[in-house]
């Protein structure tokens, strides 16, 4: 039957080939929504205490969160690396961080028993790298960022990929000659992370936060609001109605307005949040709990001086780098999104982001005329590019609707044999519920107009 379609352009998929195993009942093991949800959905399975394997339709999801992060990444001028998970610990007992990261820090020996570790971040190893290739003010700035797996020995790992202890991070590092080009790499940053997040349905609020073990004096969290969320959070109810930077924005120019229009407000998670310093009126204040989905950090010369990051300044004299480092938390990201977005029957995918466009179901498969009309539209709609995910499975309705509620793709297109008797087909919004009947014909045209396609 394949071999007779057209070529497909996007990832259209049959069910009955697709590795999805959904489960019917709540793992007993997951506390919040979002960790039942992916455990339920078929996106992950956990391989052992806070690290999980990524099953296709996760690790769909996963890539195309990535996706959003590079582009926007990109937009701003910073260009993509890969560094390496394992690391020498050198370069981290000269910047003092090899003692002070305590357990946290996975720490291996290799045969020639020399001590590596796990990268829990990457600051060291990046800057080691700019100390050893730039050397002249010309060749600055830089903005280097990688998409890479990281791994943090958690005390308490939970809630799922949430807080795993092996996760992907988005994580960047800007190399300025003095303080207002670093200033103007953050402001980058900030305005870039707003756009990110709002591309993928959700609204994260910039506020105000402790530097930890990456250390500095100038740092930001992006918080969204979700009831299971592991830090309590106070704003200014201003912030949730602010509408995220255009996306023709030029990142050259003074970035500073814009950043300001955000921090104006009153914005500080628990560990920052002071009453006495806290002047929005109690009717404006928001007391809620969110899930840190991105953190930045200006830290100056912290990593630059004991690494050696120097080069000749325009006036000939040395000057040591100023950095930032910047995270976006891309796994939990998935799980956040969730939190952001389901009902009681499962995920709702915001568009951008659903591992399908579209879930085309076949009511009752082995009927001639169901089968037909399905493989035909199946057939079109794969060679339009759109990703479509066809149930064509030999199981109930029932356990059809109910598997496509649980996996959450945005539409559904249903065909039974009741409607098909007039030629109608029905499409379903996964957000809103809503149905509504349309011919055979008329889906093509609406699946045409309102399904994401490859440019
Ligand atoms: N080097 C800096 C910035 S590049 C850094 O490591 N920052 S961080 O510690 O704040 O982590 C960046 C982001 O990674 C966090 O905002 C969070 O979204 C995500 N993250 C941190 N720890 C975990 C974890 N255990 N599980 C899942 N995501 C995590």
């Amino acid at each position: 039957m394949r071999g007779t379609l057209p070529p497909c352009l996007g990832d259209a998929m049959r069910r009955s080939e697709l590795f999805l195993p959904t489960l019917k009942e709540t793992p007993a093991e997951a506390q919040i929504v979002s960790h039942r949800l992916m455990l339920r959905a078929g996106l992950i399975r956990q391989a052992s205490a806070g690290i999980y394997t990524w099953l296709p339709l996760g690790f769909r999801v996963l890539r195309k969160i990535e996706q959003i992060v590079r582009e926007e990444q990109d937009a701003t001028g910073a260009q993509e690396v890969l560094m390496p998970t394992i690391q020498s610990a050198d370069l981290w007992r000269k910047s003092g961080r090899y003692e002070d990261y305590g357990k946290e820090m996975l720490r291996i020996r290799d045969r020639h028993d020399r001590e590596m570790l796990y990268g829990p971040t990457n600051e060291e190893l990046i800057t080691d790298i700019l100390a050893q290739e730039v050397h002249s003010y010309r060749d600055l700035p830089k903005n280097l960022y990688h998409i890479q797996w990281k791994f943090r020995d958690e005390v308490r790992p939970r809630f799922g990929i949430m807080r795993g202890r092996e996760f992907l991070m988005k994580d960047n590092y800007s190399f300025d000659l003095d303080i207002a080009g670093a200033r103007h790499s953050y402001n980058k940053m900030f305005i870039a992370y707003l756009r990110t997040f709002a591309r993928m349905g959700l609204k994260a609020i910039p506020m105000r936060a402790e530097t930890g073990p990456i250390g500095g004096d100038m740092s930001h969290e992006f918080i969204i609001l979700a009831e299971t969320g592991e830090s309590e959070v106070f704003c200014d109810r201003a912030l949730l109605s602010l509408e995220p930077p255009e996306a023709d924005i030029d990142y050259a120019s003074d970035l500073q307005p814009s950043v300001d229009a955000w921090t104006r407000y009153y914005a500080a998670s628990d560990d920052k949040h002071d009453p006495a310093n806290c002047d929005v009126p109690d009717d404006d204040l928001v007391t809620a709990r969110g899930i840190e989905v991105g953190h930045i950090f200006y830290f100056g010369a912290k990593y630059s001086e004991p690494l050696g990051a120097v080069v000749q300044g325009p006036d000939g004299g040395r000057v040591t780098l100023e950095m930032g480092s910047y995270g976006i938390g891309v796994s939990r990201l998935v799980g956040a999104i969730i939190e952001a977005s389901h009902d009681d029957n499962g995920i709702i995918w915001p568009t951008a982001v659903a591992p399908y466009g579209v879930g085309l179901i076949n009511l009752k498969t082995g009927d001639s005329a169901c089968d037909q009309a399905c493989s035909e539209l199946f057939a079109f709609m794969c060679a339009a590019g759109i990703d479509v995910l066809y149930d064509d499975r030999d199981v109930r309705a029932g356990e059809k609707f109910a598997d496509m509620d649980l996996i959450g793709l945005p539409w559904q297109i249903v065909v039974g044999p009741r409607g098909l008797k007039n030629g109608m087909a029905e499409i379903k919004a996964r957000g809103s519920g809503q149905r509504s009947e349309v011919s055979l014909e008329d889906v093509r045209s609406w699946a045409m107009e309102n399904l994401p396609r490859p440019a």
